[in-house]
């Protein structure tokens, strides 16, 4: 066993793919004897059960009337300087440079040198805030300054560099999964819920920010169901659902799409899908694409970001160039009509989750940054 450490957590502990991930990777790492203390606003909403090795520290923001803002991201850092001195903490793992990153930043210069700190970029922090001149020179210094950086794909650790300038090296850490009993059947009273035993179910998850253009999820699902009997499961809540409730509606497809809102058993879902959609117009990595892989159940998306480098086209799924939803409607037939290419696809995703992205072999890659920025192993 190598040198136990202590580690501090900060993330967005909401939904989201980079809380998840963090979320996730914490309960790996104390599994694995690592200390793990948490310093976010709320406890994170994957956490689940009691782990010995986890601490959840909270974040408090003082209400005081001059401030027009609460001044979070100050009292995120200092909090995490604190953790780091009281815990004698060996590094921090920041997850998305802003605020996280700049926080960590901050943090370093209240407790020392020897507090080390790793960012995690996870996309939009740099696709979308990396690019804005309000922040752009922020979070550069952030990185900068952090004595590790990782990226989720190769696609988001280039555009880094050619968004930032970036001078570090950046290492390249995919996200994981954990292993879905593959095989094992799915909950069926569940599938029944929604679907007969003729009908083909769909499944799209996400936050529904314009970026996952679900009215494309929309469009792909009313193309598919004029051909085969299918039922679409929408998962997630966000600023374009109401969009979307509209155009199903108008499409009068309201019998045959199902809202399910925020979940958290995101497995048990998507084991009981045949397709899940992920057309999205920027997607740094696209989490639930693995996910849906883990499940054996194949995925239909856009070419844009990470994507292609989590699903192989043609064998665990197809992609398509952002917006071509007839394209991938055909994709999506082609495959739901097709029981051995089906088959085919869905035991190669399965097999492709667990070669590539499984938890402990990235958990590794973590734990063998972490000792090269401490020193220690
Ligand atoms: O996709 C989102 O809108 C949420 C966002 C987040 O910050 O949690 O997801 C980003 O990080 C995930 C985990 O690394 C990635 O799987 C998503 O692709 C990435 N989202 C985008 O790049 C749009």
């Amino acid at each position: 066993m190598n040198r136990v450490l202590k580690i501090g957590i900060a993330c967005y502990p909401t939904l989201g793919g980079s809380g998840v991930v963090a979320t996730e990777l914490g309960k790996l790492l104390a599994e694995r004897g690592h200390e793990i203390h948490f310093i976010t606003e709320s406890v994170p909403f994957r956490l689940g059960k009691f782990h010995k090795n986890i601490f959840f520290h909270q974040v408090e923001v003082i209400d005081y009337h001059v401030f027009r803002y609460p001044p979070y991201d100050l009292a995120l850092a200092n909090k995490l300087a604190q953790v780091a001195k009281l815990e004698g903490l060996d590094l921090l793992h920041v997850h998305y440079a802003v605020p996280h990153a700049i926080c960590a930043y901050l943090a370093k210069q209240m407790v020392g040198e020897q507090l080390k700190v790793v960012t995690t970029l996870h996309g939009t922090d740099i696709t979308i805030l990396g690019n804005d001149p309000s922040l752009k020179d922020l979070i550069r210094l952030a990185i900068h300054q952090s004595d590790a950086v990782t990226a989720v794909s190769k696609d988001l650790l280039l555009e880094t560099i050619a968004v930032l300038g970036v001078e570090t090296p950046i290492d390249l850490v995919y996200n994981f999964v954990d292993p879905v009993p593959y095989g094992e059947a799915g909950c069926p009273d569940l599938r029944s819920h929604y679907a007969a035993p003729h009908e083909k179910l769909l499944v799209h998850m996400s936050n529904f920010r314009p970026v996952k253009r679900v009215l494309d999820v929309v469009d792909i699902f009313a193309r598919v169901q004029a051909e085969v009997p299918a039922k679409l499961l929408f998962v997630g809540e966000g600023p374009e659902l109401a969009k979307a409730n509209a155009r199903v509606t108008e499409l009068g497809l309201q019998e045959r799409v199902f809202f399910l809102g925020k979940q958290e058993n995101v497995t048990d879902i998507l084991r009981i899908a045949d397709l899940a959609l992920l057309p999205s117009e920027k997607e740094s990595f696209g989490l639930v694409a693995l996910e849906a892989m883990a499940a054996g159940v194949p995925t239909i998306g856009s070419e844009a970001g990470g994507i292609p480098e989590v699903i192989a086209h043609g064998e665990t799924g197809f992609l398509a160039p952002v917006g071509q939803t007839e394209q991938m409607a055909a994709y999506a037939l082609a495959l739901l009509r097709n029981a051995s290419l089906y088959s085919r696809f869905s035991e190669a995703a399965a097999q492709r989750a667990e070669r590539l992205f499984s938890a402990d072999a990235i958990a590794l890659q973590y734990e063998d940054i972490y000792y090269r920025v401490t020193g220690r192993s």
